[in-house]
């Protein structure tokens, strides 16, 4: 289906054949340039970006690549297209056609979970608002105002779903999208990862790494939903969430990158001398993202998560792909627990522990990662491998959230916590010395001295070129 980029509001939606939910979206419009005005990327905004935009949803080069401004950005909406026939693929209506509207008994319940899922997108723009004032280089920076212009559009894509399935409360929703703020007291984001700061480029790698990655599950879980046209937009943001843990991983490999080539040239551990990341403070901040990312699956065993399967609104990981009955009535599925001053699995309901299966989903796809960070530094020949903490680690959610565990995974009392835990998450000493490497670097071709260049550029262009012009 062709993208219209003829409407003010670009759509594959045939938006103009419904004038009510055109003027809808086209009253929030201008609130939503507002918010990007006064949250989006702080300065640039009238500098031309090297910008990939959406021209069609089809797998074969949806992407078109050109300089644009930011506020010029067609933000749209776009559906992936539809699957002829599609069910209802599990829990009570397997069978079932796919709904094309919202069924009236899971309204509340849905509408929630597109506003817990829109939450997010402005909210790591918010998140990420400074750092283009201290890019490591233009590559970078354009890597960062793609995802940014991304996350709007995600953003636009829960709004759409919203105006045009619930009505008012659908519309006041969108407005409250614009009205909470990343890390505000009084009217904070709805999920916890998305209240803390990014404050510099370490952060935003390990924070497109290890927490747009839980976009990438939670929207594939999302993909799955009987709710054709949630399962219709979330499929097609899956395609652009795929750059945005790209820039994640390359970016750490990178910093990985530059940090072994010191070690091996100046035969040294001590490489914050040579204004590099130390592999120690690597392992904290993985620390840190790894462990608010696995919070943003929820509860281990959550009745909610068993109501959205049962419903058919929220499905597992490749659920199509998985052979059992896509009912899980009688199911089981192993989950860590307390026992002790340990831990052990126990057999819970498979209901109840879909998000600890979503989670575990997640952690091996992180722990693939994390196994290429590592070759980088065995490719150097020096002994360090980074690890994936414990998932008890520093947890605000779930049942060990009232526990103290270290990154290998004991229960420690609050006092062994106290002495050690600067050792396990980033001290305010570490923080203030990896922003203290955060000098902008805008001349074409040039790189930070703490991060290698990338491999390759941006849609086939050297690395060498203009990303964002002045
Ligand atoms: N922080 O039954 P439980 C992305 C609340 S990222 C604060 O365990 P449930 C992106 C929960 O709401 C993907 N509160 O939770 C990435 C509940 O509240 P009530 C975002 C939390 O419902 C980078 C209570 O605790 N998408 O796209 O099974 C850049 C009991 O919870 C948290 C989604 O999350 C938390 N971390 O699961 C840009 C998908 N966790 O009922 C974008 C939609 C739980 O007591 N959301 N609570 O008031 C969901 O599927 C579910 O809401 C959750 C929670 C998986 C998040």
């Amino acid at each position: 289906m062709a993208i219209d980029y003829n409407s003010l509001i670009p759509n594959n939606v045939n938006l103009s054949d419904n004038r009510r939910l055109q003027r809808a979206l086209e009253d929030w419009q201008p609130k939503f340039l507002d918010w990007w005005g006064d949250m989006g990327p702080a300065g640039f905004q009238a500098r031309e970006a090297y910008l990939r935009t959406a021209i069609s949803v089809d797998s074969q080069g949806w992407a078109h690549f050109d300089y644009v401004k930011m506020p010029d950005y067609r933000w749209g909406i776009f559906l992936a297209e539809p699957e002829a026939e599609r069910k209802v693929n599990f829990g009570d209506h397997k069978g079932e056609a796919a709904w094309q509207e919202v069924p009236g008994e899971y309204r509340g319940v849905l509408r929630r979970l597109i506003v817990t899922q829109g939450d997010t997108e402005p909210a790591s723009v918010e998140q990420q608002r400074l750092l283009g004032q201290t890019c490591p280089s233009l590559y970078d920076m354009r890597n960062l105002f793609q995802v940014n212009v991304e996350e709007g559009r995600h953003l636009w894509a829960m709004v759409y779903l919203l105006d045009a399935y619930f009505g008012r409360d659908g519309r006041e929703e969108a407005e409250a999208l614009l009205q909470r703020r990343s890390g505000d007291d009084d009217k904070p984001r709805i999920l916890g990862a998305f209240n803390e700061a990014t404050p510099d480029w370490l952060s935003f790698f390990m924070f497109t790494f290890f927490t747009d990655r839980d976009g990438k599950f939670q929207l594939a879980s999302l993909a799955e939903s009987g709710f054709d046209p949630l399962s219709r937009t979330c499929r097609f943001m899956l395609t652009e969430e795929a750059h945005h843990m790209f820039v994640g991983e390359t970016g750490i490999s990178r910093v990985i990158q530059r940090t072994c080539e010191i070690m091996r040239d100046f035969k040294t551990d001590d490489v914050r001398k040579h204004g590099a990341v130390d592999l120690p403070t690597l392992q904290k901040y993985l620390n840190f993202h790894f462990s608010v990312s696995v919070d943003l699956f929820g509860s281990e065993i959550s009745t909610n998560a068993a109501n959205y399967y049962t419903m058919g609104i929220k499905g597992r990981f490749d659920e199509t792909r998985i052979g059992d009955d896509h009912k899980l009535t009688d199911a089981s599925y192993k989950v860590l627990e307390v026992h002790g001053d340990g831990f052990r699995e126990v057999e819970a309901s498979a209901l109840t522990a879909l998000n600890e299966r979503l989670r575990d989903d997640y952690v091996a796809d992180c722990a693939r990662g994390v196994m290429r960070w590592n070759q980088i530094i065995k490719r150097h020949g020096i002994d360090f491998e980074l690890k994936l903490p414990h998932r008890a680690f520093n947890r605000q959610i779930g049942q060990f959230a009232e526990l103290k565990v270290s990154p290998d995974g004991k229960i420690v009392s609050q006092a062994e916590w106290d002495a050690k835990h600067h050792a396990w998450l980033p001290t305010e000493d570490d923080r203030l010395y990896v922003i203290s490497l955060m000098k902008p670097v805008t001349e074409i071709g040039k790189y930070a001295g703490w991060i290698a260049p990338p491999a390759r550029g941006i849609n086939n262009q050297p690395t060498d070129f203009e990303y964002v012009r002045p």
